[in-house]
């Protein structure tokens, strides 16, 4: 299903140029799959140049035999297709003040694509995982060192451990995307894909897989993509980031966008969640006095986002106004008012005020 006013391809927004940290000009959003050159870039590192006949990836630790693939075996295994919206934890830090550091993110870090690949259970299998183990361990090729959030002790690779439960289940060892080989910037010749997840979990340029009996203290792990979880009536624990929350974001009106007064416009966006299904979606067009149900355009799809719209009855008086957009989940959540400071700068899931401005006459 195509929206109505269909936009036109924009390039991406470049919010680093080195390393590349480009996002999606959300307004844009169109497709339910998003294109190959339309998917947001987060790189912490520049990308390695890898070659497909040289490349092999590694699994060792708490395996009967350890492997080496290359990408002629990979390819050799059952292949598997899954679609996955996949965020940024970071994305929409610019709705944040205070301002948090990092890359300041939009709406458009975040992305859905069709990968395709081999099950990281398939390989795990074949190499035969031994009693006591508890992670899998992923790391990348790319590698350097970083000040921020922390200091890096010296050059470190990009490294992310799933918990073994997750690895036996849905990850796919992606070599294609939306069909195509995937591109540099988004991991050639092999990456992760974690459905449901935030995005810091999907490592690219993938070199390593590693079974561990105790958690992965990397960087990416502690220091960066952590935040403080309360649990079971305890102090604040530092929780390695991991399900993406339910989130629905507006597209069209865009942030700014002049819209006619005492007229019917229509509102657009995309709505996901890393627990089962959205299941509502609910828009306010007068800063959350008022609230109606949006209309899902997709039917539901387990981690694959669904697409909305509502109609928006706009008011006569101009001025600006603020738009809101809220959705509900499968697993009986809603995005809630407010930020809890112990996210750092990442899971920024409260509905993201959109201001536009009412004009009389020619708007
Ligand atoms: N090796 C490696 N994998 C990585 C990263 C990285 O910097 N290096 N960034 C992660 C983050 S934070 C995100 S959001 C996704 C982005 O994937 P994309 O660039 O294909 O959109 O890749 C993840 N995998
Ligand atoms: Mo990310």
């Amino acid at each position: 299903m195509t929206m109505s006013s269909t936009p036109r391809p924009a390039a991406l927004i470049v919010r680093q140029a080195s390393p590349p940290n480009l996002e999606m000009p959300f307004h844009t959003l169109d497709e339910r799959i998003t294109s190959g050159a339309g998917h947001y870039v987060r790189s912490h590192f520049p990308a390695p140049e890898l070659n497909a006949q040289d490349w092999r990836l590694r699994l060792g630790g708490l395996v009967d035999s350890p492997l080496e693939l290359s990408l002629e075996d990979l390819k050799a295994m059952p292949p598997h297709t899954l679609t996955a919206t996949m965020e940024c934890a970071g994305n929409g830090r610019l709705y944040l003040s205070p301002r948090r550091p990092g890359v300041q993110w939009d709406l458009g870090a975040v992305g859905t694509a069709e990968w395709t690949g081999v099950r990281l259970s398939d390989v795990l299998e074949r190499a035969g995982v031994t009693p006591g183990a508890l992670e899998v361990v992923l790391e990348g090729a790319d590698c350097g060192t970083l000040t921020d959030p922390g200091r890096t002790p010296g050059e470190i690779h990009y490294a992310r451990s799933l918990p073994l439960s997750k690895a036996l289940d849905d990850v796919l060892l992606a070599y294609a995307m939306n069909g195509q080989p995937l591109t540099r910037d988004h991991g050639f010749p092999v990456r992760a894909v974690v459905p449901g997840w935030y995005g810091m979990a999907a490592v690219k340029w993938l070199t390593t897989l590693h079974v561990t009996g105790t958690p992965y203290q990397g960087f990416f792990q502690t220091v960066d993509y952590s935040f403080w979880a309360f649990r079971d009536g305890l102090s604040p624990q530092m929780v390695p980031i991991n399900a993406m929350l339910v989130k629905a974001q507006i597209a069209r009106p865009a942030p700014h966008d002049a819209v006619k007064a005492d007229s019917s416009c229509e509102v657009t966006g995309a709505a996901w969640t890393g627990n089962g299904n959205v299941t509502r979606v609910e828009f306010s067009g007068d800063g959350g006095q008022t609230w109606a149900d949006a209309e899902l355009l997709d039917a539901p799809q387990p981690g694959v986002w669904r697409r909305w719209r509502a109609l928006w009855q706009t008011p006569a008086q101009p001025g600006p106004v603020t738009l809101l957009a809220r959705a509900s989940d499968s697993a009986g959540r809603t995005q809630e008012d407010g930020y809890d400071a112990g996210r750092g700068g990442y899971m920024i899931n409260f509905p993201l005020p959109i201001t536009v401005h009412v004009q009389t006459g020619e708007a």
